[in-house]
């Protein structure tokens, strides 16, 4: 099912502001943090563009919080991030892969009701010395002043996001944001400096013969997926890996398949982040009509986080894949 095209032009930044106009009242259009996702996901997407020019690829020589070699674009990233939010008085607190500790940045006694931001600023940073796909991955909640400690605003179940999203850096920008009401897709026009949405209410398909998984961990993975994997082969399942989550998310949410990243001996409770990487991803998958579980009976959007940079299992795209694999389980 080739996927539909919006005839109409419409920017991100009406996408935005139709918020506020549909939602006069409401004090949670989020547009000022939209607004700044979006300046951060242009200037990211220039740096990459250019990254072999300037020599900004490469590690600065030091490890982040998960003990994984650091790009130099890493750090650019998560600055550009941290400066664009840290502007907008709706940000309480941010959240980041790359900082060991949440930034609590404010939260005025005047009553405005205000959110926390959490992002993976560069996912799939590997990537980028070969060119291949990155991308940025953001979730909002809404700050929560009675937490003993504010920065445990940030621990909030994924069906607690107020918005959801990720920008994929490839052939072309892509903008995919969901406010909980549907996804939206947007492409960024380099032109016009623009993002043009190319999808209003995004739906993906509920089935294609597509896995997508890093299958040198096969002989780790628990009996179930091992079963999933024979069945799937002995199916002639094709099999599709970027090795950057936004990647191969992106692709299943046009073309249908999943996604899996099981527990392994390396990553016993998983790999992936749940509050900056499996929830807004989550979020997204469940937006455009598919499953996200961690495992046979836990939807990921269900799990109370205790820390920050907490690691699940993945299992989320089409809804009869998901279900497929959850009966080898
Ligand atoms: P592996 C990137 O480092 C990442 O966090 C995800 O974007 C990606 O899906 C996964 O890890 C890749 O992990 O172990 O297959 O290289």
């Amino acid at each position: 099912m080739q996927p539909s095209v919006d005839p109409t032009i419409n920017t991100l930044q009406a996408h935005i502001l139709s918020q506020e106009h549909d939602n006069p009242r409401s004090n949670e259009t989020l547009s000022w943090i939209l607004s700044a996702l979006s300046i951060s996901a242009k200037a990211i997407a220039a740096q990459i563009r250019r990254a072999r020019l300037i020599d900004v690829l490469g590690n600065v020589g030091n490890a982040n919080v998960q003990g994984e070699q650091q790009q130099k674009l890493d750090v650019l990233a998560n600055e550009i991030m941290l400066r664009t939010l840290g502007r907008r008085d709706d940000v309480a607190i941010v959240a980041s892969e790359e900082n060991e500790n949440p930034v609590f940045l404010r939260d005025g006694v005047d009553g405005k009701r205000r959110f926390c931001v959490l992002f993976d600023p560069l996912d799939g940073s590997s990537n980028l010395d070969v060119c291949g796909g990155v991308g940025t991955i953001f979730s909002i909640v809404r700050h929560d002043r009675r937490a003993n400690d504010p920065i445990e605003s940030v621990l909030q179940a994924g069906s607690r996001q107020v918005a959801a999203g990720y920008i994929l850096y490839g052939p072309s920008t892509v903008f995919t944001l969901t406010l909980g009401r549907g996804v939206q897709m947007f492409v960024l026009d380099p032109s016009i400096g623009a993002f043009l949405r190319v999808e209003e209410d995004l739906q993906m398909p509920d089935a294609h013969k597509h896995y997508s998984l890093n299958e040198g961990n096969r002989l780790s993975f628990p009996d179930g997926y091992q079963n999933y994997l024979h069945w799937a082969q002995e199916q002639t399942y094709s099999s599709r890996y970027a090795g950057a989550m936004v990647a191969d998310i992106h692709r299943i949410l046009l073309k249908g398949g999943v996604f899996l990243y099981p527990p392994t001996a390396k990553a016993p409770k998983g790999k992936l982040r749940l509050l900056y990487e499996a929830n807004p991803m989550g979020m997204i998958v469940e937006q455009a009509g598919g499953l996200a579980m961690a495992a046979r009976d836990q939807r990921i959007l269900d799990i109370e986080p205790t820390q920050v940079h907490q690691r699940t299992p993945v299992i989320m795209g089409s809804t009869k894949e998901v279900e497929t694999v959850l009966s080898f389980l």
